[in-house]
């Protein structure tokens, strides 16, 4: 999976990105109903959106209910080829899926290239588990003897994914390929910032032969979602984004007459890490840079409280601010930039006013700045502001702000505690050389992903199955091994293998 697209980067330079495919992400049947997509580096045109409307919802939800069914049938073989041809085809046109990361998400190049391979490696291990779970004659259970019982697993029927705007490609993409790989048909809703990359990675799964009722892309905004969420045609929804919304969608499917929808859910973070006098500086300070920084921040894994021990704090955040005076932030085409726009104006506010509450309130606060060339983009300068405790702040601030708090040799435990007291539970970090504070941590903290001594971004599909609990999702952990089984159902077949068993049903039958 991985040395192609390396091999692509290494021969690729910043005026080389390719040219973007011109993308119109349509619902189907929609009429003249456009709306601009708009660059967040500069707000220049990309594209154009035809949103769905009521009419156009009604009949993909009537078209995927039909096609479920054979779809299903087909078996996990069958589905398992076609995703990895879909993974093939996203290879393929890695120069203009990089282009369309950049343009649509404000994506640097190196985080354009991490987001195409994270969605490869998704329809590929989802294809490698739908041949685990979905090929073969089912599960032969123990029984008496006399009786032959199986269990088989299925599609649930019709999916909606909902998909966020920081992994356009990547998790747009991933859940609706387990849904499709347990024998769902889906219909995909990308967000609203990044309809175009939804509309480019469709078209390569059509033209991987995944058929179009099977798969249909649904752009619009909370309207669409609600009228999808609401339908009892809809077997289950697989959400990423904000803890808010998740509430919302998790109502409307209990509201709903009908069966009793299946929910799963990647909600957001506070994720905090802790740095003992044990640790290694610099790389602390590595560490602390990607895990906060990259992406601008924009993962819901991303460092939000960086907690450093008392004795070493004073020394830690000068080499940290070393590291952060010399981020490179603005336009994502430049290769030496490290920093790029946050996605839109309304996420920009929203920092700035939690910048400006922080200034007000006096806390210590280093910003770097936005150089005049990004004045038309959604920019916030990177920030470092200094607090108590994480229970100092209020809500997950999605973007390029690191909060930094102290505590004192001793008071681990309670750290843990006031992390586990936000009620978010998704990625945490500790750089420890001392094997007991590893143990502590690890036994007290109720998070989804724990790293140790590294970043706490970047999950790999197979090896670090990621997603969190309490107010951070549901489970279970995407591109885990448990991940498909959410998305099908379960049906056992108990035969009499006796004579006079097979008799008694037959004449039952009659
Ligand atoms: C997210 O930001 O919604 O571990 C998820 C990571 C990514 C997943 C981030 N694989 O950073």
């Amino acid at each position: 999976v991985r040395e192609p697209l390396l091999d692509r980067l290494a021969a690729l330079d910043a005026r080389e990105w390719g040219a973007a495919p011109t993308v119109v992400a349509e619902a189907a049947g929609a009429a003249d109903r456009t709306r601009p997509v708009m660059s967040p580096h500069d707000g220049t045109l990309v594209g154009h959106v035809l949103e769905a409307e009521p009419a156009d919802v009604d009949a993909m939800l009537a078209r995927g209910t039909a096609a479920q069914i054979a779809w299903d049938g087909a078996g996990g073989e069958y589905r398992a080829r076609l995703l990895e041809r879909a993974a093939d085809l996203f290879e393929e046109h890695t120069d203009e899926i990089l282009e369309l990361c950049r343009r649509e998400a404000g994506k640097t190049l190196p985080d354009a290239v991490l987001e195409l391979r994270e969605a490869v490696d998704f329809l590929r291990f989802y294809a490698q588990e739908a041949r685990r779970h979905f090929t073969g004659n089912g599960l032969l259970l123990p029984g008496p003897t006399g009786e032959e019982n199986r269990l088989r697993l299925h599609g649930r029927g019709l999916f909606v994914t909902i998909s966020p705007w920081n992994f356009p490609l990547a998790i747009f993409i991933g859940p609706a390929a387990a849904a499709l790989a347990a024998g769902n048909s889906v219909i995909a809703k990308p967000a609203e910032q990044t309809p175009l990359i939804a509309a480019f990675a469709v078209q390569l799964c059509h033209a991987a032969g995944i058929p179009d009722d099977v798969l249909q892309l649904a752009p619009g905004d909370g309207r669409v979602g609600g009228m999808l969420t609401g339908d009892p045609r809809v077997a289950g929804v697989a959400f990423t984004g904000s803890t808010a919304t998740a509430h919302l969608i998790n109502r409307a499917l209990a509201m709903r007459p009908g069966p009793i929808g299946q929910f799963i859910a990647e909600t957001g973070g506070q994720n905090a890490l802790i740095v003992d006098s044990s640790a290694l500086p610099e790389q602390v300070t590595r560490d602390v840079m990607s895990s906060a920084f990259q992406s601008a921040g924009q993962r819901c894994s991303a460092l939000r409280v960086l907690y450093l021990q008392e004795d070493i704090a004073d020394s830690m955040l000068a080499m940290i601010r070393g590291a952060f005076d010399a981020l490179q932030i603005g336009d994502p085409a430049l290769l030496a930039t490290d920093v790029g726009p946050v996605i839109d104006r309304q996420a920009q506010g929203q920092l700035n006013d939690h910048l400006a509450e922080m200034r007000v309130a006096g806390r210590n606060v280093w910003q770097a700045v936005v150089p005049p060339t990004c004045a038309h983009g959604s920019y916030v300068a990177p920030a470092i502001v200094e607090i108590d405790a994480i229970g100092d702040l209020q809500a997950e601030n999605f973007g390029p702000v690191l909060h930094v708090a102290r505590f004192r040799a001793g008071q681990l435990a309670d750290v843990v505690e006031q992390i586990n007291a936000t009620g978010y539970g998704l990625t945490l970090g500790l750089h420890s050389r001392i094997e007991g504070n590893r143990r502590l941590v690890e036994r007290r903290a109720r998070v989804g992903n724990f790293y140790v001594n590294r970043n706490q971004i970047g999950a790999v599909v197979g090896s670090q199955p990621f997603g969190g609990e309490g107010l951070s999702g549901t489970g279970p952990k995407a591109g885990g091994p448990h991940y498909l089984a959410r998305f099908a159902t379960e049906r056992v077949t108990t035969v009499d293998t006796t004579a006079a068993g097979g008799n008694a049903t037959l004449l039952a039958n009659l």
